[in-house]
């Protein structure tokens, strides 16, 4: 039986477009981008053509800086930590604002630097999921807030926040804005000529490239202090060898990425919405957020009376790959953040699970995939001690979380 994977989110299939193209740089052309020699200069045009596709894919003018790293979490520690050391450890600005819902490697950066003095303020999101520019108004304030950290879409949920609408507001406040765009690349156009970002984070393996390597962005003349020192490479941004091949693969799944936004903003979208009817015509279960907020590939929904868990080993018992959430948060048994952030109940806040596509997956996946989810729901809510006994609503009608 061939597995089917809607778990994008979490990582993607490698391209095999891209894959080709990373191969010669691990065995032939392995040289050291730094050395003198031909090993290390013949590699120089792949590293150029990679990095100006990756300028190209978010419209970066040549006077910014994208500086290559590990992962996003790599990128999205060296913002926090970089603004920090800049403006808060010894003055003038003394605070981070952010939201409820950000990725744990935002959110645990700004645990710990509050644990190092920082005041950390931390947005709520509204019933659509999102935060707005009157919320960020409320929050921001010129004289002590450093930086705002806002995804550009969520990992779980898929929402898109209105962040030309934060960046505005923080630079009309004077104050630097990150985006974490994890999610965003090759779903929503990514543009940082219209939107006013001063860093923004993104990281290969969410766009069929490998594993493992990721880029920041920094506006030109925005100073941020290094998370890794060392070496002079990346202009003494960030120390360490570049990893050629993994660059050479980033960049061409960034071109492939903007390629394919149309497609994915009609076939993928397509098969989502395919996949979401199904899974809202079983009774009483929810998929949060209004579909037009939300990035084209991503469904959160949840099942009355049914673990999440549960489904997951169910599913994956026919093949399927979903998650709960973020599986960097799998192991943890808390409802999930999300949910909580908004304010769904807390029997749906355990049964969250998230299907998301990619523009690898078939319609006879999605097909299969909705039997699958509709028989494990029967199974599933035949056995448990909950489901149709005390508690249970009544109305047995599904919806999207927003809806009346
Ligand atoms: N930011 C967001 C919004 C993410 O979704 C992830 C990974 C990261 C940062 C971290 O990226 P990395 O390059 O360091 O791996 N998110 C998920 C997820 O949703 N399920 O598994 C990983």
């Amino acid at each position: 039986m061939d597995r089917i994977y809607l778990d994008s989110n979490a990582t993607t299939i490698v391209d095999p477009r891209i894959r080709e193209t990373m191969d010669p740089f691990f065995c032939r052309q392995y040289g050291n981008p730094n050395s003198l020699h031909s090993f290390g200069t013949e590699v120089h045009p792949a590293m150029r053509l990679a990095m100006d596709r990756l300028y190209s894919g978010i419209n970066a003018s040549d006077q910014d800086d994208i500086v290559i790293n590990s992962c996003a979490s790599e990128g999205n520690n060296h913002v926090l930590k970089g603004v920090w050391f800049d403006l808060i450890r010894n003055g003038p600005k003394s605070e981070i604002v952010t939201t409820q819902v950000e990725h744990p490697c935002v959110r645990n950066s700004c645990a710990f630097l509050e644990s190092l003095g920082a005041k950390v303020t931390t947005m709520p999101v509204n019933s659509d999921g999102i935060v707005d520019a009157d919320t960020l108004r409320r929050h921001i304030h010129p004289d002590r807030t450093a930086l705002v950290s806002v995804m550009w879409a969520n990992n779980e949920t898929g929402l898109i926040f209105p962040v030309r609408e934060l960046a505005e507001v923080c630079r009309e406040n004077g104050v630097l804005f990150h985006t974490d765009a994890v999610q965003a690349i090759g779903k929503v156009p990514v543009d940082v000529a219209r939107v006013p970002v001063d860093f923004l984070t993104f990281s290969a393996h969410k766009f069929h490239g490998p594993k493992g390597v990721g880029g920041l962005f920094i506006r030109r003349g925005v100073k941020l202090t290094p998370l890794i020192h060392g070496g002079e490479q990346m202009g003494g941004k960030r120390a360490g060898t570049v990893n050629v091949p993994y660059l050479v693969g980033m960049g061409l799944a960034m071109e492939m990425a903007v390629d394919n936004l149309a497609f994915e903003n009609s076939a993928v979208r397509r098969l989502r919405d395919r996949l979401e009817d199904a899974i809202l015509s079983i009774p009483e279960t929810l998929v949060v957020g209004k579909r037009e907020l939300r990035t084209p590939n991503t469904i959160l929904a949840s099942f009355r009376g049914i673990e999440g868990e549960a489904m997951i080993w169910d599913l994956n018992a026919s093949g399927i790959a979903a998650s709960t959430g973020s599986a960097c948060a799998s192991e943890s048994l808390e409802p999930n953040p999300t949910f909580v952030a908004m304010r769904i109940s807390d029997d749906l806040a355990h049964t969250g699970i998230r299907f998301s596509l990619s523009r690898f997956t078939t319609a006879e996946e999605i097909d299969r995939a909705a039997a699958a989810i509709r028989r494990s729901a029967e199974r599933l809510r035949a056995i448990s001690s909950t489901y149709g006994k005390a508690g249970q609503t009544g109305n047995n009608r599904s919806k999207r979380n927003g809806e009346e």
